[in-house]
């Protein structure tokens, strides 16, 4: 099983997309394997977009990114971190295709709605960087454990 990252930024949130945003990952039989909600700071920011600081559209990433509470998830599954970018579409709203996350709710490239991670590096890397280890639950026994009530 492979893990992603991803996140459900401030003006999904702000938008009452949490719920339908997440129902896209789960019925692609993906799971959620940690979750919470956090308003990143600035040092945050700083932080996570760490490749991008020296960037131009840095200053605008921040502002949006701190404006409010974003969602973090951990997200679990066969190619988690492929079909997690499918899911969410192209950076640029305008190149996403239609039925993307971005195709369908993103106003623009800086607010783009939802991030997730770009390989297995960074995935390990932005999954650490939100979650303590025993905040996450990637064991498959411990969901069958628990019961899969969805009929098949
Ligand atoms: P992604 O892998 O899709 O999250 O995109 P990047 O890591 O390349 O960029 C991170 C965030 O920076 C994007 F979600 C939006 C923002 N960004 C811009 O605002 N302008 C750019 O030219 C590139 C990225």
């Amino acid at each position: 099983m492979e893990m992603t990252f991803a996140m459900i930024k401030p003006n999904g949130v702000a938008s009452g997309l949490v719920g339908r945003l997440i129902e896209r990952y789960e019925s692609a039989r993906l799971s959620i394997c940690a979750l919470k909600m956090h308003q990143m700071t600035s040092a945050d920011a700083h932080g996570f977009y760490a490749e991008h600081v020296e960037k131009p559209f840095f200053p605008e990433l921040e502002e949006y990114m701190t404006a409010g509470p974003s969602v973090m998830i951990a997200v679990g599954g066969e190619n988690a971190i492929a079909k997690v970018r499918a899911i969410n579409g192209a950076t640029n709203p305008e190149k996403a295709e239609p039925g993307t996350i971005r195709h369908d709710f993103a106003p623009s490239m800086t607010e783009n709605v939802v991030h997730s991670s770009d390989g297995k590096e960074s995935a390990a890397r932005e999954i650490g960087f939100w979650f303590k280890e025993n905040e996450i639950y990637p064991h498959e026994a411990a969901c069958q454990r628990a019961g899969c009530i969805m009929k098949k």
